[in-house]
């Protein structure tokens, strides 16, 4: 295959560019090769002016005003950018809030002694359950848990018009009003969704801006409802984080054992494949194959889940996927949902690899398919480590190469573990951010993306902010960027501002603190609020900001709105399909402020977008008097 570009130009990162190199000798196609392919990509779909709502379509508007100006049914541009977004919200904050029911069905069917998910942490539950208003004294931990249970089926099937439980329990008084003032209060989180596919029928809401209002309402509901949910169960099931070491890269897979690498979302499955690779029994089985051990690692956000709660090595974020196939030392790639590669079937042809789907939801023709049920999920878990050893056998020798780069990093940053490290509150946090020892705080969301250098946003961003002392929060795929660039080490407090080194010294932390998957961008939601309430002003008072440096998926379009909608000026590394909608564009950008007090901008090179979230800051700083 001659290729018309470098490894060097697709990726920062040393063991991506080896493992691009080693496909091309293999001859294995991979993600750029088909971005590559797809070039030119279409102008409408760039721009968002083209729909296929309907059977009289698919229509086209001419951006240029020569050709149709409205689709058959009369469409123009700006209600055909509007529903198109609003679909792309739908389907972001279904995905991630579907997750979250995910895991309150594992739970309740735990309480009905259904399936075996013991309450892990006893102390989140409660402190949740309090949040919610739920009577705690002298009740059974499965009592309290019922209940909290009830709330959350609840949100996903109330028809009454309040605030969802999760959302109004959560989110300030300040806040709620500035959503209820603008219509944009979620009611119940399916029906935001649901609403959005009604509203963008043909024939129904042509008004730009009604349509991304009812897209901001679905997005609040996933921040501060799916989201926060799967977190907060999540971490009820499995453990809350707390600060611990692990190591991300592709080096983290190890020749002489049996690999099997996690990939995609939702911990409920991965949890359990943790477990059973410590089985005894299956440690001798994989022995008596010839190899060492078994060896667990995570891919994209399920990796981030395990990571923060078990240490388990990350081998990569979500450009790297196929390049851990690549490396011929993979005997299983267990799959649940979201942001897996189709490709990944082909990839491992060329391999040993087996790739195992899980999810009832998401079956990958050409793999194996091993579905997982909560009420077997111990049984499964070791079927599908069972199959891994099985295959180690068939490992060819001569196509195994595992880059060595690797980087120790530190995860695990929970609220409840921020809190800890400054032993009980967010006060020194906040003193110094007064003080001014830090400027400000940048909450940065994940995904990769092939049409951006792959984490070079991530890392550049990064290093922008915290020279000019602007300390770091994120999550997801940027969080795995940072890990394997050393930014999640203390050390790494060197490359920061006198302010920000002198803090992250006193406490022993890195400059960037990695507080998991991207269902966790709720806990950034939960630290920037109990900030504001602290210091008694709104979200949108803070001197805080938010950046989506690679984005890529339909998630990333809904944690952007919602971060807006929470009064949080956000960034965009990569340009979303509304250009072709002057009137999109300039809600997006301008009007939200004066609705719920955030905006997004968009700018692809990330030393000017750092300058201008710094610039922000500092009026937000000005404006507080601090
Ligand atoms: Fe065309 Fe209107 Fe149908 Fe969309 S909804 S495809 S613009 S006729
Ligand atoms: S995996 S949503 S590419 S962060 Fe969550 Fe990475 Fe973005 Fe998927």
């Amino acid at each position: 295959m001659a290729k018309n570009w470098k490894p060097e130009d697709k990726s920062i990162d040393l063991a991506t560019q080896e493992m691009i190199r080693k496909a091309e000798n293999d001859g294995v196609e991979t993600v750029w090769d088909r971005l590559e392919e797809q070039q030119p990509q279409c102008g409408y779909g760039q721009l968002g002016i083209c729909c296929r709502n309907c059977l009289s379509g698919p229509c086209r508007i001419d951006p240029f005003g020569e050709g149709p100006q409205k689709g058959v049914c009369g469409a123009t541009a700006d209600t055909i950018v509007a529903r198109n977004l609003a679909r792309m919200i739908a389907a972001g904050a279904a995905a991630h809030s579907d997750h979250g029911r995910h895991v309150v069905i594992a739970m309740h069917e735990y309480l009905e002694g259904k399936a075996n998910y013991p309450i892990k942490d006893e102390k989140k539950l409660i402190d949740v359950a309090k949040k919610l208003g739920i009577e705690v004294e002298n009740r059974k931990i499965e009592d309290i848990a019922k209940d909290v249970v009830n709330v959350a089926f609840g949100d996903f099937s109330k028809q009454d018009e309040s605030l969802i439980r999760f959302a109004d329990s959560y989110a300030s008084e300040k806040r709620k009003e500035v959503w209820k003032k603008a219509g944009v209060a979620p009611r119940n989180i399916d029906r935001e969704i649901v609403e959005i596919m009604h509203r963008t029928h043909i024939g129904v809401d042509h008004e730009p801006l009604s349509l991304i209002a009812q897209g901001i309402r679905a997005a609040l509901g996933d921040g501060w409802g799916g989201s926060l949910i799967a977190t907060e169960f999540q971490d009820i099931l499995f453990g809350t984080p707390r600060i611990g070491k692990s190591e991300a890269n592709l080096g983290v897979l190890d020749e002489k054992k049996v690999n099997i690498v996690l990939h995609g979302h939702e911990p409920v499955l991965s949890e359990k494949i943790v477990d059973a690779a410590m089985d005894p029994e299956l440690i001798e089985y994989a022995k008596s194959k010839g190899a060492e051990g078994i060896n667990v690692v995570g891919m994209c956000c399920t990796g981030l889940e395990i990571l923060m709660r078990r240490n388990v090595p990350i081998a990569g974020n979500w450009l790297q996927q196929e390049l851990a196939i690549v490396t011929g030392a993979v005997e299983a790639m267990v799959v649940d949902v979201q942001c897996i590669m189709p490709s990944l079937v082909d990839v491992a042809r060329c391999y040993h690899t087996k790739i195992i789907d899980t999810s009832p939801i998401a079956t990958f023709p050409g793999a194996i398919h091993i579905k997982f049920y909560e009420d077997r999920a111990d049984e499964i878990a070791k079927e599908i480590v069972k199959t891994a050893i099985d295959n180690f056998p068939n490992r060819v020798k001569e196509k195994v190469r595992i880059p060595k780069h690797k980087s120790v990093a530190i995860g695990g940053f929970s609220v409840e573990a921020i809190l800890e490290l400054l032993g009980g509150s967010l006060a020194p946090l906040e003193e110094a951010i007064k003080s001014g020892k830090i400027r400000g705080v940048a909450g940065i969301v994940g995904c990769n993306n092939p049409k951006i250098k792959h984490n070079y946003n991530h890392v550049t961003i990064v290093n922008e902010l915290i020279k000019n002392d602007v300390l770091v929060i994120g999550t997801g795929c940027w969080a795995t960027a940072c890990a394997e660039y050393g930014i999640f080490l203390p050390e790494y407090a060197e490359n920061a501002g006198e302010g920000l080194k002198s803090v992250c010294k006193s406490l022993n932390i890195p400059p960037a603190l990695n507080m998991g998957s991207c269902v966790d961008c709720s806990r950034m939601l939960v630290l920037a609020d109990m900030i504001a309430r602290d210091l008694g002003v709104d979200i949108s008072d803070l001197p805080l900001v938010g950046s989506a440096t690679e984005p890529m998926t339909e998630k990333a379009v809904s944690i952007g709105t919602y971060f807006v909608a929470s009064g949080i000026y956000t960034h965009l590394g990569a340009v979303p399909p509304i250009l072709g909608s002057k009137e999109v564009v300039s809600i997006l950008t301008e009007k939200a402020f004066d609705v719920v007090g955030g905006a997004f901008f968009v700018e692809p090179d990330p030393v000017k977008a750092a300058k201008v979230m710094i610039e922000y800051i500092e009026e937000k700083r000005k404006a507080l008097g601090i």
